[in-house]
């Protein structure tokens, strides 16, 4: 698309404005900034046109939908803006004209990680096809000031580094002073009447401002731009303590104000699990409290302070999994005590306005707060959820033999705790997962009972990534070739992309897309050399593995794998495929395992890497501080994607879709995703290894799973690779690996790595022998691209709307 939006009329109407830009935000001639400054200058500029755009797009009347998560893991702006205004191509051809780059001034830019992995990512794949598809949708999250650590590795270990990314200041956010809300903590309730109709208030506790930053979202084709809404925690004046103060107890009149602040710190860097925290839940409760005033206050002003009964039919709220749980509670509070609803009537409210999405079937990812703790932090909030609860149990149906049970699994007080995702169910109009097979799981085990109950609630959203950021702009090279070929209309429409299947048989096209996969290969090798010095040879083949480590993914399967091709190299003569094996993620600092994998994957990269007998045919690299930015150079350059899960653990996966995308092959289980990536490119374009979820299911329930007997079964090979964990062979670098053997072979490898083992490796070798016969590998690559479109997540929102926020088009 070029230049439709008309934000500028040509090249010299973007300059005049840039530099005049330059001069009144810094106050210096575009000559004389920085890099930096002149980034900033740009950013500013692009940012207040968005929000120009923001107010001529805004609808009176629209429904609107407000999507809640903790995480949002926007990735660099700037290059995508510029994309999705048509002006990319204007704005660099201009730059140059200056003597600038614009290359060099997206690198500027800070990569803000509000995010853990793919969860936070999804929010913003969703707030960029919300925009695009015409949609009136709003984030609302947390503007943390620490976002997820910035990784270094120091002797082949993680060490964590705090990630000041507001240090530079951040320019697409705007604060609102004027929209600041008090959220409340503590304190005691206090009940009221008045002729016969009662409500609650919270007397005394903690007052804190929730003060909002906005940054606009702009939607491909400037459709639409719409707003996330992150939140700063900050004391509210009514709490510093004055008398304190005058008294001289300085320590005493501050604490109060480090204690607020410390709401809105910093991100808890853990994937799934790490519960049970009090500043986590005061998170959970700040942003969700502030949004829902916000938005209560905007619905009061367009329709009237009378029309609660029909919130539903202007306002969606959806939940990104259990963290926003309590919007349904907290938006019946503000109905049953501030607006005078009925509580009946404010229940049936908050279940027709809010959804929610399930993204894990992991135990210990299951919200669950001690009721103590919820009670005294929230005392009014607790009162509507125990009643609730209490009518839950009264109405539950007493019929079949095992209606306790159900009742027991469904309800939201069990064993002095509250739980998250029933609190979620039972608010919720709508519950759906994040693929077939997730959705599935979750009807058939995970949420069953209420599966049974109300079956109609569930429904399933395979998930979706942003194909104009994951192949449009991350993929220079590729998205030039795609555009020269069936035009530029894919950008706007995914599905497109099926157009490119007719150049299938098309030699001269299949070598262009070769050429491209090539350049990308040159450009990580070169982003590689940069971050760790090694040097990877672009002729090998590009195998990655990149995502946050947990033992369910099974980077450690990947590490067996490289082991094994390791050890036949050398002792029997075994000559693989030439490969590049690239590994980046983090782990949440608490987690030992996922570290010693990270440890391991860098000892056994040492060993590899300096070992000449192998170097010129194998190489393992770990790319440090995996991060939207580099994740947009590491993806158009990967030929074989690595989906190694075991079956039934990985919701959806959504580094597939970037990695198919961009025409690499899926290595992979039948898990999450990957079952609808391999419908859709068909059996002979993904290679498909492994146990199948129902047989991980059976083989753990039957106890029937020994990991000993699988190392006694192959001593030679898979036995060779666990030894080697502990016999020193790995250890120079920094020490063996006692506590990953043990997990494996006293823990009884709970995720099957041994078992999926031959299974793996042989796929991978079959996988590779087709490497040489280029012709055939670049048909299968190209065909990857082609079926992509259905992963883009304009599709999934199309779905979100229609199904879940009923949003007519
Ligand atoms: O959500 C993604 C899925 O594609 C992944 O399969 C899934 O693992 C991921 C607690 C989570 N599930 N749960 C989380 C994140 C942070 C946290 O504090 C749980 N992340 C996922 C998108 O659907």
């Amino acid at each position: 698309m070029q230049n439709k939006t008309g934000i500028f009329k040509d090249k010299q109407d973007f300059v005049e404005q840039y530099r005049d830009r330059c001069k009144t935000q810094l106050g210096k001639e575009f000559e004389d900034l920085n890099e930096h400054e002149r980034f900033f200058c740009l950013a500013k500029l692009i940012a207040d046109k968005a929000r120009q755009t923001g107010l001529k797009t805004h609808v009176k009347g629209e429904k609107r939908v407000y999507y809640f998560s903790l995480e949002f893991l926007l990735g660099p702006l700037l290059d995508n803006y510029l994309l999705n205004y048509g002006v990319r191509d204007l704005v660099d051809e201009a730059l140059k004209d200056m003597g600038d780059d614009l290359e060099t001034l997206c690198r500027q830019e800070a990569d803000p990680g509000l995010g853990n992995g793919g969860l936070g990512r999804l929010a913003a794949c969703f707030l960029d096809s919300m925009a695009h598809e015409g949609i009136a949708g709003n984030g609302n999250g947390m503007r943390y000031q620490y976002g997820l650590f910035r990784q270094e590795i120091v002797g082949g270990r993680q060490v964590e580094r705090t990630d000041d990314w507001l240090s530079h200041g951040y320019p697409w956010e705007s604060r609102k002073n004027e929209s600041a809300v008090i959220v409340q903590f503590g304190g005691q309730v206090v009940r009221h009447e008045d002729n016969g109709y009662f409500w609650f208030t919270q007397e005394g506790g903690e007052f804190v401002k929730a003060v909002p930053y906005d940054v606009p979202i702009v939607g491909y084709g400037a459709k639409k731009v719409n707003e996330l809404r992150l939140w700063k925690a900050e004391p509210s004046k009514d709490n510093f303590d004055l008398d304190a103060f005058n008294a001289g107890d300085y320590t005493k009149a501050f604490a109060f104000r480090a204690n607020v602040q410390a709401i809105s710190t910093i991100l808890y860097p853990n994937d799934a699990g790490e519960h049970g925290r009090l500043l986590r839940l005061k998170q959970e409760y700040l942003f969700v409290s502030a949004g829902l005033q916000s938005i209560l206050r905007t619905y009061e002003r367009e329709y009237g302070a009378d029309r609660w009964s029909e919130l539903a039919e202007h306002v969606s709220i959806h939940t990104n999994d259990t963290h926003p749980a309590m919007c349904g509670p907290e938006l019946m509070r503000i109905l049953v005590d501030e607006k005078r609803v009925d509580f009946d009537e404010a229940f049936r409210i908050a279940r027709a306005t809010c959804s929610y999405t399930n993204h894990t079937v992991m135990p210990e990812a299951l919200e669950k707060w001690p009721i103590s703790t919820f009670r005294n932090l929230l005392p009014r909030l607790y009162m509507i959820i125990e009643e609730i609860d209490r009518r839950y149990r009264d109405g539950f149906p007493r019929t079949g033999s095992n209606w306790s049970d159900a009742l027991k699994n469904t309800a939201i007080l069990w064993d002095g705790q509250v739980r998250m995702a029933n609190l979620s169910v039972i608010f919720s109009h709508s519950v759906n997962g994040v693929s077939a097979l997730h959705t599935k799981i979750i009807e058939d085990s995970v949420l069953h009972d209420f599966y049974k109950l109300t079956p109609e609630k569930f429904n399933n959203k395979t998930n979706g990534v942003s194909h104009r950021r994951f192949l449009g702009n991350a993929n220079r090279a590729l998205s030039g070739l795609i555009t020269q070929a069936i035009g530029d209309k894919w950008y706007d429409d995914a599905m497109e992309l099926e157009k490119l299947a007719a150049f299938e048989g098309d030699d001269g096209f299949l070598e262009d897309f070769a050429k491209a996969k090539q350049t990308e290969k040159e450009r990580l090798a070169r982003y590689v050399k940069e971050v760790t010095g090694e040097v990877i040879d672009t002729s090998t083949v590009f195998d990655t593995q990149v995502k946050r480590f947990h033992a369910y993914k099974r980077q450690l399967l990947n590490v067996f794998k490289v082991l094994d091709i390791y050890n036949r190299m050398i002792n029997e003569g075994f000559e693989p495929q030439p490969t590049t094996f690239v590994f980046s993620g983090k782990a949440a600092q608490s987690y030992t395992f996922a570290k010693e994998v990270i440890r391991l994957i860098n000892s056994v990269a040492d060993v590899i890497n300096n070992d000449p007998r192998v170097s010129d045919r194998i190489k393992v690299v770990f790319i440090p501080n995996f991060a939207v930015s580099n994740a947009q150079i590491i993806y158009p350059a990967t030929e074989v994607s690595e989906q190694i899960s075991t079956a039934g653990t990985e919701a959806s996966g959504t580094s597939n879709m970037k990695f198919m995308m961009n025409g690499a092959i899926t290595l992979g289980t039948y898990d999450g995703s990957n079952v609808e990536i391999c419908d859709l490119v068909g059996e002979e374009n993904i290679k498909i290894f492994g146990l199948r979820a129902n047989e991980v299911e059976a083989i753990k329930e039957g106890g029937r799973y020994f990991a000993w007997n699988e190392y006694n079964a192959d001593r030679a090979r898979l036995g060779r690779v666990v030894d080697m964990l502990v016999d020193g062979s790995l250890a120079h670098l920094s020490g063996n690996f006692e506590s990953v053997h043990d997990e494996l072979m006293v823990n009884n490898d709970q995720y099957l790595v041994l078992k999926d083992f031959h299974g793996y490796v042989q796929a991978w070798e079959e996988l590779m022998s087709g490497y040489d016969n280029r012709r055939l590998w670049n048909r299968m690559a190209l065909h990857n691209t082609a079926k992509a479109g259905y992963f883009s997540s304009d599709r999934t929102i199309r779905s979100y709307a229609e199904d879940i926020w009923h949003i007519g088009k």
